[in-house]
């Protein structure tokens, strides 16, 4: 944040709105325009990151809230655009430019813990996993806005299925690559490296809990995660850990890094929850990225008939 005396006192999407009123009059005024006139008017341009397309991409089953009826898909423009990945900067309008050359040949992904085949898998190997399927999912960032995106992957659960985790392993824990040669914002204090995520096992097991590996039909552009990254679309963005390089079965909650960076705002489980404010905001609506008017945040992100059973008898105000 450039101010964090105003920060703090406003959603950060409100806060970029202001400045963009400021700096950019007509499209402010009007809608905030796409992302594109947004940079535009801000003196950034898009970076073009085409990547390419994913074969066989498969259409979603219906009935399982693997696509969005109604709501019109965000440009890839501004899904590429507009980003959080702090190990590049912790400007969203700069992710794009500082992660372009990061290349992922040679990656892997340790899956290993409590498990009885714990296994190194490539990218050859994941695709191997399940085929790749569209989905297209609302997602709510914990700042207060949101996008649909139409994301290819599998489902995390196809994955752990191949490793055979054995009945002590309640949760799962996400790493991301640590290496500031290559994600050189890793040198700062912006959070401590490497960014760790984290679900409960049924979660993690949950079909609408994707490992996602493109947007659009092709690959992952680096700044979205590439080349793979965490979706769980009932949860706050900040749950979607990219670029990860390991997954672990675990006995005990994994520590998971914006709760360890400030507790009282982000929970473990960080699910969309419009009735439980953040301490300096609200979450009862959102900015959709390219609208004008704000939407009513929706209960687990519109994921309430999927997934609010997991959380049957929980206080979601404790355990948030
Ligand atoms: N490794 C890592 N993963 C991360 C982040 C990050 O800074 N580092 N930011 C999170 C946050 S806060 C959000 S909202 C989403 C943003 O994903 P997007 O840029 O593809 O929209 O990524 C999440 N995953
Ligand atoms: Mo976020």
């Amino acid at each position: 944040m450039a101010d964090p005396l105003e920060s703090q006192i406003t959603p950060p999407d409100v806060y970029l709105n202001r400045r963009n009123f400021i700096r950019g009059g007509i499209v402010a005024a009007t809608a905030a325009g796409t992302a594109l006139a947004y940079r535009k008017f801000n003196g950034v341009d898009p970076v073009s990151s085409e990547q390419p397309p994913i074969p066989g991409v498969q259409k979603p089953a219906a009935g399982q809230g693997f696509t969005v009826a109604g709501e019109e898909l965000t440009p890839r423009d501004s899904i590429a655009n507009y980003n959080n990945f702090y190990e590049f900067t912790t400007d969203k309008d700069g992710v794009a430019a500082a992660a372009k050359d990061f290349k992922t040949a040679g990656w892997k992904i340790t899956v290993d813990g409590l498990c009885a085949k714990p296994r190194v898998f490539d990218l050859d190997d994941l695709r191997k996993v399940a085929p790749p399927e569209e989905r297209i999912y609302r997602m709510r960032c914990v700042e207060a806005w949101s996008m649909v995106i139409p994301w290819v992957g599998f489902s995390l659960g196809k994955l752990l299925a191949k490793v055979e985790p054995t009945s002590a392993a309640k949760f799962v824990a996400m790493e991301t690559l640590f290496d500031p040669t290559r994600m050189p914002n890793q040198s700062s204090g912006a959070l401590e490296w490497p960014y760790v995520e984290g679900l409960r096992i049924d979660e993690a097991m949950h079909p609408l809990a994707i490992l996602a590996t493109g947007l659009y039909g092709n690959e992952l552009p680096p700044q979205d995660g590439a080349p793979v990254r965490l979706v769980t679309p009932w949860k706050y963005g900040f749950k979607g850990i990219k670029s990860i390089v390991k997954i672990s079965l675990v006995a005990t909650r994994p520590p998971t890094s914006w709760n360890k960076r400030a507790p009282d705002e982000y929970g473990f489980y960080g699910n969309v929850n419009p009735h439980h404010d953040h301490p300096r905001w609200s979450q009862a609506t959102e900015r959709r990225i390219g609208e004008t008017a704000r939407r009513p945040t929706l209960m687990f992100n519109g994921y309430a008939d999927q997934v609010a059973s997991l959380y049957t008898g929980m206080d979601l105000d404790v355990d948030f």
